[in-house]
């Protein structure tokens, strides 16, 4: 285990070079990908933000450790996508306006993909409108966002609100997730589903996508 544990270290001093060298080795040697991504990058990702929060560390070092943690997930993503030939459905997908926090919203397309939906990644900072065209344009059946900050949550209703102002709101299955959000804003501002996790976030996109397309 000295290797994942190397990875989670390296990733929290922000080597970027090492981190993408060592998970690479941990792939070759054999190790499940799973436990690279949760006790090596996401463990490591864990102690920068207690760190961050205790202001121990300030936002360049984050940056840098989040630049090795997106350069381990770019390895790890053929291995944890294992996609069937069949596609589910459309996802659109984004950071909401105002945060530009996308390892969350990476780690939800990755599954998405998993689970066989074709995912518009439309990065981060996206506004309601962005949301609402970029679905219409490519048919999608779900709009998922993601937000980090107790400032830019808001803006998810946004996108809620913009979807029923144009008589489009029972159109899209959207779902929302990121550290601060709770089941209980979901039902606030009328998403549809909150999934704390990318994993559940794509099993449940897939269940409603099907039951949808079966009724
Ligand atoms: Co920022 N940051 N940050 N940051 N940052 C947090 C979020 C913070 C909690 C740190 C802290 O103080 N403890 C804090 C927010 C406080 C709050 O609002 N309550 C914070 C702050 C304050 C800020 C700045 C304002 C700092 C500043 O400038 N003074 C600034 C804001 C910039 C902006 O967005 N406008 C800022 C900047 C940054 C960096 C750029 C340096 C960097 C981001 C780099 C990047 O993403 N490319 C960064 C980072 C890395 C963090 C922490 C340390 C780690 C976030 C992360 O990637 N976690 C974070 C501390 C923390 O969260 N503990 C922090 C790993 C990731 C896998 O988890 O995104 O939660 P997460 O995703 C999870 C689930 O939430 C879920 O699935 C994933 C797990 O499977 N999920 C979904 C996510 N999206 C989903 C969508 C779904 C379903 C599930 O459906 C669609």
């Amino acid at each position: 285990m000295a290797i994942i544990e190397e990875i989670s270290e390296l990733l929290q001093k922000g080597k970027v070079k090492n981190v993408k060298a060592l998970v690479q080795q941990a792939v070759d040697e054999g190790y499940d990908p799973r436990v690279i991504l949760n006790d090596g990058l996401l463990s490591g990702m864990s102690v920068v933000g207690g760190r961050f929060k205790r202001e121990e560390i300030f936002v360049p070092d984050v940056l840098i450790s989040a630049r090795a943690m997106n350069v381990g997930l770019a390895i790890l993503e053929p291995l944890l996508v294992e996609v069937g030939n069949e596609s589910v459905g459309k996802v659109v997908l984004g950071t909401v306006k105002g945060d530009l926090h996308d390892i969350g919203k990476n780690l939800v397309a990755m599954m998405f993909k998993g689970a066989g939906f074709e995912v518009v990644d439309l990065g981060v900072d996206v506004t309601a409108e962005t949301f609402v065209e970029k679905a219409e344009e490519v048919g999608a059946d779900v709009i998922g966002m993601s937000a980090l900050l107790s400032t830019t949550m808001g803006n998810m209703k946004e996108t809620i609100e913009l979807l029923k102002e144009k008589g489009l709101r029972g159109k899209y299955i959207v779902m929302i997730g990121g550290a601060p959000i709770t089941q209980e804003f979901a039902d606030e501002i009328g998403a549809d589903y909150y999934t704390p996790d990318a994993a559940s976030a794509a099993e449940t996109a897939k269940k409603c996508v099907l039951e949808k397309h079966a009724s």
